[in-house]
């Protein structure tokens, strides 16, 4: 306990989504907070962290074998906890499909849920006819969800997540955290004692130096880019879109599950100001530069991500708008036709095997790596800054410390996808302005 009260901790990404629940953590455990550092280029909730976004969907999921516990566990504090209550959506989530083939995934998804044992065959339910279906979909006409079956979850909905993220900003800063942003808070290099496998703090890239006992790389995305992570993340771009509607029509949609399908992608209940945003599914986009991160002997083939806070006039590639408009037409007929009012791209990395890379780098002493987020870790912000905290404290179960080590190898690109991701030099219509 005492050890807590002095140990210093940088948190580099600290205003995105993995780095603030660090914080957060930090601060519950009795970290002294004037001791911990949030740099991050962007003010928190910064804006070009993946967790800057209206929403974001919750769910139970089992991709990783880390999945139950930690959505469980998210779960109860998106519930309960009065920090993060206010910021799900508990409307609940509707997993479907009209495919012979994903319908089968679906129902085996359905069982395995049921199969772990944890009561969810209490939350958990097969829609199998138009009309269950439409029992908890009124959006939906019949003609509508003709042959579509899915699981429908009450344990799911959606998550406010930029104020959330908002939330923690607001605590950390009341309770004396400190914070850096802009090329004061934008990271440079990792500092290290004389042993040169000390890491003791951070050069940023207007020459300030921070120093302290740890470091933890949290930059999300943009992790693989400041450090030589040897291709275990490669970053990713998925895509979204804004449709305005009305305060009639929006009363309409009002308290209506998050709608997932596969083949289409997925749709959100309006949030307060009417807007509804959509997404498309497809394995992501990269965009692969010849980049040296810190640690790399040369400069080497890897994708470096391009926020739209730093390029507002980027929005997404045609072949996007195509797939939105397509699942926009399955899923919001009426709208078909109607104007986004945003395009924007949001970036993730991940990892060969979809688990997380929460650990120590191999070479560099307190110099902690927690990023890999493979694209479903927004749903984990109440709860994983405690098992961050806790690899930092050496007290990190078992299991989650072999799940999430350091891994080189296996084909990040690909991933757990159905496809490996195509690159944005291949994607033309999302760079509106040469300059830039
Ligand atoms: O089930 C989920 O929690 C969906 S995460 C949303 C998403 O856009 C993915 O659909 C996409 O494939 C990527 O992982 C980014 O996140």
């Amino acid at each position: 306990a005492s050890a807590r009260k002095t140990t210093k901790v940088i948190i580099v990404g600290g205003g995105g989504t993995l780095g603030s629940s660090t914080a957060l953590h930090l601060i519950r455990r009795g970290y002294t907070p004037s001791n911990i550092t949030i740099l991050d280029t962007y003010p928190i909730p910064s804006s070009q962290s993946a967790g800057h976004d209206l929403n974001k969907i919750m769910s139970i999921r089992l991709r990783t074998k880390a999945d139950l516990q930690l959505s469980l566990e998210a779960l109860d504090m998106w519930k309960h906890d009065p920090l993060f209550k206010p910021f799900f959506h508990n409307v609940g989530m509707f997993d479907c499909s009209s495919e012979a083939e994903n319908i089968t995934e679906l129902r085996e998804y359905y069982q395995a849920l049921i199969d772990v044992n944890a009561g969810l065959d209490k939350t958990n339910f097969w829609l199998d006819s138009e009309d269950e279906i439409l029992s908890k979909l009124s959006c939906f006409t019949k003609e509508q969800v003709k042959g579509w079956k899915g699981l429908f979850t009450l344990d799911g909905g959606w998550l406010a997540a930029s104020k959330a993220i908002n939330a923690i900003g607001l605590f950390a800063k009341s309770q004396g955290v400190q914070f850096e942003f802009g090329e004061a808070g934008t990271f440079k290099r990792p500092l290290f004692a004389d042993d040169e496998v000390t890491c003791h703090g951070v050069e940023t890239i207007n020459g300030s130096k921070y120093f302290a006992d740890k470091v933890i790389m949290a930059a999300g995305a943009w992790t693989p880019t400041l450090i030589d992570l040897e291709g275990q993340c490669v970053s990713k771009a998925w895509v979204l879109a804004h449709i305005q509607l009305t305060p009639e029509e929006a009363a309409a949609y009002k308290n209506i599950p998050v709608v997932y399908d596969g083949s289409y992608g997925f749709f959100f209940e309006p949030n307060e100001d009417g807007i509804i945003k959509v997404c498309d599914e497809f394995p992501g986009f990269t965009r692969f530069k010849t980049h040296q991160p810190y640690g790399a002997g040369e400069p080497k083939c890897i994708s470096v991500p391009r926020s739209h806070a730093s390029h507002p006039t980027d929005t997404y590639p045609d072949a996007s708008e195509v797939s939105i408009r397509k699942a926009v037409a399955r899923f919001l007929p009426g709208l078909k036709d109607r104007p986004f009012v945003n395009r924007a791209m949001c970036w993730c990395t991940d990892t060969a095997d979809s688990n997380l890379l929460i650990c120590e780098h191999p070479k560099w002493k307190n110099l902690i790596l927690a990023t890999g987020d493979s694209g479903h870790s927004f749903k984990m912000l109440p709860n994983i800054g405690k098992h961050i905290v806790e690899l930092m404290e050496g007290t990190l179960q078992q299991d989650l410390l072999n799940y999430w080590k350091w891994r080189p190898g296996g084909d990040a690109l690909k991933s757990t996808r159905a496809a490996p991701a195509e690159d944005l030099a291949d994607m033309p219509g999302w760079k509106h302005d040469a300059r830039l």
